[in-house]
């Protein structure tokens, strides 16, 4: 369900750079000198591409859209994990339009094809003092270029790019602009209305709700059961065995159904 007219606030301002160790850091640096809302840094390539649990986000040259936008979200801290859910929406929305393909949403912060990931998600946020948010970032790696053999052995069974899934040559601002047009619009309804609208494109566009998953907090097995239901402030409901709910709001899922 896409939204028709909701008017856009967000200013683009786009750093490139050809090398960081990370466009969440410089992001972040450049939030702490007091750079805008709507800040975008883009990089060729990162030299530390970070993940979850400080986890290697592979981002060879030219291959990708590694970016990270900045944010000054006038909205709780504790909603702030929205934020990826959101982003997670707005790369879906955007790489279904440019290829019609199916991308599917993995809770919390994959997109994927075919059982295999295109896109991660990495959001940290800087609280005030008087525990307000200073600052979001939200750092979005997308694979476009790489065939099969640019991805190392371990990611070739796990990755994908936008040119494996069509055989097209996209070009990053392509990518950025379609993301941009779809981000906007969410990011502006989000904080007037709310979370609602956000989540039923996600489950519109989820392959985790109804099937098994197991949860892991730092790799470590901590849950299974079925993905219930995600709830209205964005936690995964997973009910076990024993017919126990458990709610989450962090960690990260094993599961086939996104396994094509
Ligand atoms: C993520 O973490 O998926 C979040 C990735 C965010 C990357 C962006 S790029 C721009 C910005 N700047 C940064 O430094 N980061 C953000 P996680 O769920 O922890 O997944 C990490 C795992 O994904 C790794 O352990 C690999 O298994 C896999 N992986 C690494 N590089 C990949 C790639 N290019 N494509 C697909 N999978 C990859």
């Amino acid at each position: 369900m896409k939204l028709v007219a909701e008017k856009p606030f967000l200013n683009k301002k786009i750093m490139y750079y050809h090398e960081l160790d990370s466009t969440n850091i410089e992001a972040q640096k450049l939030a702490k000198l007091g750079a805008a809302e709507g800040t975008v840094v883009v990089a060729d390539r990162q030299t530390a591409g970070s993940g979850r649990l400080r986890r290697r986000w592979e981002s060879p040259a030219g291959q990708g859209l590694w970016f990270s936008l900045l944010l000054r979200p006038t909205i709780a801290a504790a909603d702030c994990a929205q934020l990826t859910l959101l982003s997670a929406v707005a790369v879906t929305q955007a790489l279904r339009g440019l290829t019609g393909k199916n991308f599917t949403i993995k809770w919390p912060n994959d997109i994927m094809l075919d059982g295999k990931k295109i896109c991660g998600i990495l959001a940290e946020m800087e609280l005030a003092a008087d525990g307000s948010v200073e600052y979001a970032v939200v750092g979005i790696g997308i694979n476009i270029k790489m065939a099969a053999e640019d991805f190392g052995i371990r990611l070739a069974a796990t990755a994908t790019s936008l040119y494996l899934a069509t055989g097209i040559v996209y070009e990053r601002e392509q990518v950025l602009k379609a993301f941009w047009n779809e981000f906007v619009q969410l990011y502006s309804h989000w904080q007037q209305h709310g979370f609602a609208f956000i989540r039923q494109n996600w489950l519109e566009y989820n392959c985790t709700l109804g099937h098994r998953v197991v949860i892991k907090d730092n790799d470590e097995e901590i849950y299974s059961g079925t993905a219930e239901a995600m709830d209205d402030y964005g936690s995964l409901l997973v009910r076990n065995a024993a017919g126990e709910s458990i709610s989450f709001n962090f960690g990260e899922i094993s599961i086939r159904s996104c396994s094509g």
